[in-house]
């Protein structure tokens, strides 16, 4: 049977511009959806980037502006992939215009932007998500079900970092395309808008709301040539950024995000103790789940490696056979396959962009512990 077409506008071509498109070409080949995706257009300001894109891709046309995007009668999803400091401004254009909208995290720049965004699409009713895809490598979503199902029973400690490496050259410069992320009027902040999005995110999902918290954080390398004026100027961005949380449940939480952990590249771990059992999870690592029972027979009591390819735990019966593993990429396929699925259902799931605002609440206590040096209470949704 033919199956419907969702036409998307891909709005960026960048790193996640590559992830989404990737999602979105997949994942019918892989998931029994009764749409199908269509490359419709990638827009870009740059002609000759955005044709390039187009041709490796498979984009059916392309776009220099994004208005003209969300004009055209022909797109059903804008996919914001673009840096975070267009994401208001195309999302509420988006949203007024009746499209479904897909955003690249952080939602907002400031909680000021992401509520005004959660409002825009809510008002205009259309489906919305945010791309924090580490909830949907496997793995996790394995110890989202164990949590659920109560095999940890009450939980003590929730831990997380995300660890890389690649800010600290002094003569790295700042801003432009491909280091945006370290000119703080785009990206609005620092790791924390970057990395610990991605961890408070997974923590609020896996273990309720973040009551509390208080912060470090510290910018290195003070001044950075920047890419757009060729001054040397000042880095507003926070390039570590730590915290301690209480979360609603009365578990204790500690958090650590940097690009200055030599060696690391993109350490993403997360771990959490429970009563009953624990879970470990490494993102270098990411098919497997550590895991430790304590209901087990004493003499064999101890962390067990499962390896996640197996038909019955999650995603995997869609690709390949027990024992293959699967990688990064494929959570913005199973992203984009829960998306359509939801659509197709009548509820689309999370991260919704009410959810990303909840994130964007943590993300700014911290930075205002950071810069007070005291316990925040966390704004709740
Ligand atoms: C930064 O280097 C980055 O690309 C983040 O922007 C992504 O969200 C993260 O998944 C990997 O690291």
């Amino acid at each position: 049977m033919a199956r419907k077409k969702l036409n998307i506008g891909m709005i960026g071509y960048g790193f996640m511009g590559r992830a989404h498109s990737n999602a979105f070409r997949t994942v019918s080949n892989f998931f029994p959806l009764e749409h199908e995706p269509v490359l419709k257009t990638v827009c870009a300001r740059n002609a000759e980037k955005a044709e390039s894109f187009k041709d490796t891709w498979g984009y059916e046309s392309i776009e220099t502006d994004w208005r003209k995007v969300v004009e055209r009668k022909d797109i059903d999803v804008i996919d914001i992939a673009s840096p975070n400091d267009t994401h208001r401004d195309i999302a509420l254009a988006a949203a007024a215009a009746g499209k479904m909208v897909l955003c690249e995290k952080p939602l907002g720049r400031t909680p000021e932007e992401s509520e005004e965004m959660t409002l825009a699409v809510e008002k205009a009713g259309v489906a919305n998500m945010v791309w924090y895809n580490y909830r949907r490598v496997p793995a996790v979503t394995m110890a989202k079900q164990l949590v659920d199902e109560g095999k940890l029973g009450r939980v003590f400690h929730y831990r997380a970092k995300f660890l890389q490496d690649w800010t600290i050259s002094q003569d790295l410069p700042q801003g432009g395309a491909g280091l945006w992320r370290l000119d703080k009027s785009v990206a609005g902040s620092g790791v924390t808008g970057d990395l610990l999005a991605h961890c408070i995110d997974t923590a609020i999902w896996l273990n309720g709301p973040i009551a509390e918290v208080v912060a470090t954080t510290e910018t290195f390398i003070k001044e950075r040539m920047h890419n757009l004026t060729g001054k040397v100027e000042n880095v507003g961005i926070d390039d570590a950024s730590l915290f301690i949380a209480r979360f609603a449940n009365g578990s204790l939480a500690t958090f650590e995000a940097t690009r200055y952990a030599r060696g690391h590249k993109a350490l993403y771990t997360l771990e959490m103790n429970g009563e009953k059992a624990s879970f470990f999870w490494d993102l270098h690592d990411l098919h497997r789940l550590q895991f430790f029972d304590h209901g087990d027979e004493g003499r064999l009591r101890g962390w067990r490696s499962i390896h996640i390819t197996d038909g019955d735990q999650p995603y995997m019966k869609n690709w390949w056979v027990p024992g293959l593993q699967i990688g990064y990429e494929h959570s913005f396929v199973h992203q984009a396959a829960d998306f359509i699925a939801g659509l197709e259902s009548g509820k689309v799931p999370g991260p919704s962009f009410r959810d990303a605002l909840a994130t964007d609440y943590v993300c700014d206590a911290v930075l205002k512990s950071a810069e007070t040096r005291a316990w925040v209470p966390v704004k709740q949704i």
